[in-house]
This record gives C-alpha cells, structure tokens and sequence, in this order.
C-alpha cells in the first residue's frame, strides 16, 4: 500500500485546509458560545464540493475517493468538530446510504441538493431505549393504502432541526429485531414530523442536535429506502461510512492538539527556559506524535479497502476505536501541557477536549466496535 497524497489528494487538502483557516478556525469559538455556526457555511462548502467528495459528478458529488474524502474530514475536524460532525453526517450516514440503496429516482430527487449544500440531511437510528442496541427501535412502520405510517421518537440525532430530509428506521414487524426493519427517506415537512433542539451537551455545542418526533406520518412507498427487512444491514453498512467519517475527524483533532502543544510549549517558559526543554514535557509530545500517525494510517488502511470495493467493517472499527481514544488522549495531554491555561477556554485545549469526548460514544461506543472486533477475531458474538 502506497499512502502517498496524489496531485488530486494534496489539492484538494490545501484547498479545505486554506478554507478552514479562512472561514471556519476564526469564528470556531464564537460559535461554539453561541451555540450554532452559519447555515451559509454549507452553501459554500457545497459550492466548494467538500459535501459531496465521494458522489459521482453524475450525482452532483466530485467523484472523488474515500482517501480524499477522509482528508476533507482532517482538515475540516482540524478546525471545529461541529462543523466537521455536520458534515459527517451529510456526507457518510445520508448521502453515501441513498448512493449505496436508493433507487435511481431517490438518488436523483436527493444527491444533488445534498451535495450543493440546498439540502440538509439527518440519520434517525437512535431512540430512547436503542442507542448501541440499533435492531431493537421500536418506531413502527405500519402499511397503509400504497404507502406507510411511521410512528415514534428518534434522540440525539445530529442535524435533526436542520435537516430537510431524514433517514427513518423503523419496525414493520413487532418482535422481529432486525429482520423486520425498513429505512425510509422522509421530507422533515411532511405533516406529523416534528423536531426538537437538544440542549445541555458537554460539547459540539455549534452542532444541531435534536430529537424527531413522528406522529403519524404518513408516506408514500416511493419513500422506502432498499426493501423490507433490509433496515438493519442499511443501517450497519451506513455506520462502516458514518464511523470512517468520525475517525478521521479525530485524526485532525488529534493532530491540532499536538500543534497548539508544541507551539505552546516552545513558547511558556519555566524555570528559566521554554518548556519544551523539558523531558516530560517532550515525552508528552511525542506520545501526541505517535497517536496521530498511527491514527492517520489506519484510517488510510481502511479508506483503502474501501476504495477496492471490499467490505470495511473491521478496519473501519479498527480506526475508529483507535483514533478517537487517540484524539481524546491528546486533547488531555494538550491540556496538561497547557497546565492551568489548559482549563481556560481561552486556550484551544478546552474545546477540543469537550468536542471530541463525544468521539468515543456516538456512530458506536469504543466498546461496540471492541465487541465487532472481537466477534471478527473468535467468531462469537458477545452481544447475542
Ligand atoms: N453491513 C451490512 N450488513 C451488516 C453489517 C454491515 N456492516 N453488519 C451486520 N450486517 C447484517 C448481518 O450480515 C446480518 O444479516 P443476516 O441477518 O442476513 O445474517 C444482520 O445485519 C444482523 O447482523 P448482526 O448479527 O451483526 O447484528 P447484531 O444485532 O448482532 O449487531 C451490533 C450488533 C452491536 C454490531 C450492532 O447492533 C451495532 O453496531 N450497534 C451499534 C449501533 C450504533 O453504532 N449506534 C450509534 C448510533 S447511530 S448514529
């Protein structure tokens, strides 16, 4: 395997990195205050094609691969984990599973919007009492006319008040766990669908988080997304995206917390010299070092075996587990290196330790991708 960046990688990593410094990194903080960033960052970004790095031109996306979509998530995670958990979403968990299981029409009515920025989408798996559990929601799809009623309550869904198009998951079959589950692609303004804002969140405070209610809603077959009973595997082959999407956003979490570091440490000076002279000090950076290329590599391994067309599901845990335990430990050690300004959140270490700590739970906690890699590894599955 050769990792080098082709003309077209490096390009367009200098292309989202100038724009991060441009329009994102100067106004992170303000929105993270304020509890939300610019609807208009999407047009652009849409404008730009970072929405649509792995869609076909054909769909409106660049057509791109997967190692260039994981740059866009670098370098835009480098710069604020709310944006980048937006993207994320749009890009991984919507776009990607209506590519993968809409019919041509669903991919016509939707990609292109997506990809421009004109539509937002959100990914409702998650219910009150299914977070890790996902094949036992209890939402329930119910035949009606040449259509479906959906009914239930989705939470902690991310572009959930923003979004105008969401992927349902819903039981058609009570008691049947996953066998039973179908995806829809349901227009948030369709009569019976409402959305809250979530507040109170540790972090990603600039990300849209919210809950969808369903009440009723009625849609016609058009919307259903694969067949009956696909729902689960709709589902799980969106998280082998949604989790690469993640990790290699904490790549560039990881990555900016070793920059302010090593900058910060160059430049505080104790005991008469900057602390980066001193040992433990040195020791704490590269341990930072090391976390991030390991982390980089091995979402490179697995955007690899995605761009052969083979099943990623492992190394896409594997990633993901390790890159964002890693990007946590940085933004730990950011702060230890930043000693008492580490705490203020007038110093970068605060924001990135509060944005990523939710790394390790959404998409799959570390311990779920534990449990699908150790099932890979003995063939017995701990969750049965
Ligand atoms: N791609 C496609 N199909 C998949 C798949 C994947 N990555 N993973 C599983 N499937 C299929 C299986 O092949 C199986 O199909 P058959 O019934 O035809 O044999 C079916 O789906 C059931 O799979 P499995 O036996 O793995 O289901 P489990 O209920 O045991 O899955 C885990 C358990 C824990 C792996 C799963 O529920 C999970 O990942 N949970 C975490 C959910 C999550 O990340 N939630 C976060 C919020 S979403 S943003």
């Amino acid at each position: 395997m050769d990792f080098s960046l082709s003309e077209e990688q490096r390009m367009i990593k200098d292309s989202v990195r100038k724009f991060a410094q441009e329009r994102i990194i100067p106004y992170a903080h303000q929105w993270d205050h304020e509890g939300k960033f610019p609807r208009e960052l999407l047009y652009k970004m849409g404008e730009l094609g970072y929405l649509g790095v792995p869609i076909p031109e054909e769909y409106g996306g660049a057509g791109l691969d997967y190692i260039s979509e994981a740059i866009v998530f670098e370098e835009v995670g480098y710069a604020d984990s709310s944006v980048r958990t937006t993207l994320s979403v749009q890009m991984s968990l919507v776009e990607l599973t209506i590519l993968k299981w809409g019919t041509e029409a669903q991919k016509q009515k939707y990609l292109p919007n997506l990809c421009s920025g004109q539509s937002i989408g959100c990914f409702g798996l998650t219910e009150p009492n299914a977070g890790s559990d996902a094949g036992n929601i209890s939402t329930s799809a119910k035949r009606s006319g040449d259509g479906w009623v959906l009914s239930g309550q989705k939470v902690w869904i991310s572009n959930g008040t923003w979004a105008d198009v969401a992927i349902v998951f819903a039981q058609t079959e009570p008691g049947s766990k996953h066998r039973g589950m179908a995806a829809f692609l349901v227009d948030t303004k369709t009569s019976g669908f409402t959305s809250r804002k979530m507040t109170g969140k540790l972090g990603l405070k600039a990300s849209d988080t919210g809950e969808l209610f369903l009440d009723n809603v009625q849609v016609p077959e058009s919307a259903l997304l694969g067949k009956v009973g696909e729902g689960f595997k709709i589902a799980m082959s969106a998280l082998d995206n949604g989790r690469y999407g993640v990790a290699s956003g904490c790549v560039g979490t990881a990555q900016r917390a070793l920059d302010v570091s090593v900058r910060y440490a160059k430049e505080r000076i104790a005991f008469d010299k900057p602390i980066a002279s001193f040992q433990m000090v040195q020791d704490m950076l590269a341990q930072m070092k090391v976390d991030v290329e390991a982390a980089r590599l091995l979402v490179y391994n697995a955007g690899w075996v995605k761009n052969q067309g083979l099943v990623s599901t492992i190394p896409v845990s594997i990633a993901k587990l390790f890159a964002t335990e890693a990007a946590k430990r940085n933004a730990d050690m950011a702060i230890q290196v930043h000693g008492g300004y580490g705490y203020s959140d007038e110093y970068e270490p605060e924001k990135l330790w509060r944005d990523c700590r939710v790394a390790s739970l959404y998409e799959g906690t570390s311990q779920i991708q534990k449990l699908i890699i150790g099932r890979d590894l003995t063939g017995i599955a701990a969750f049965e």
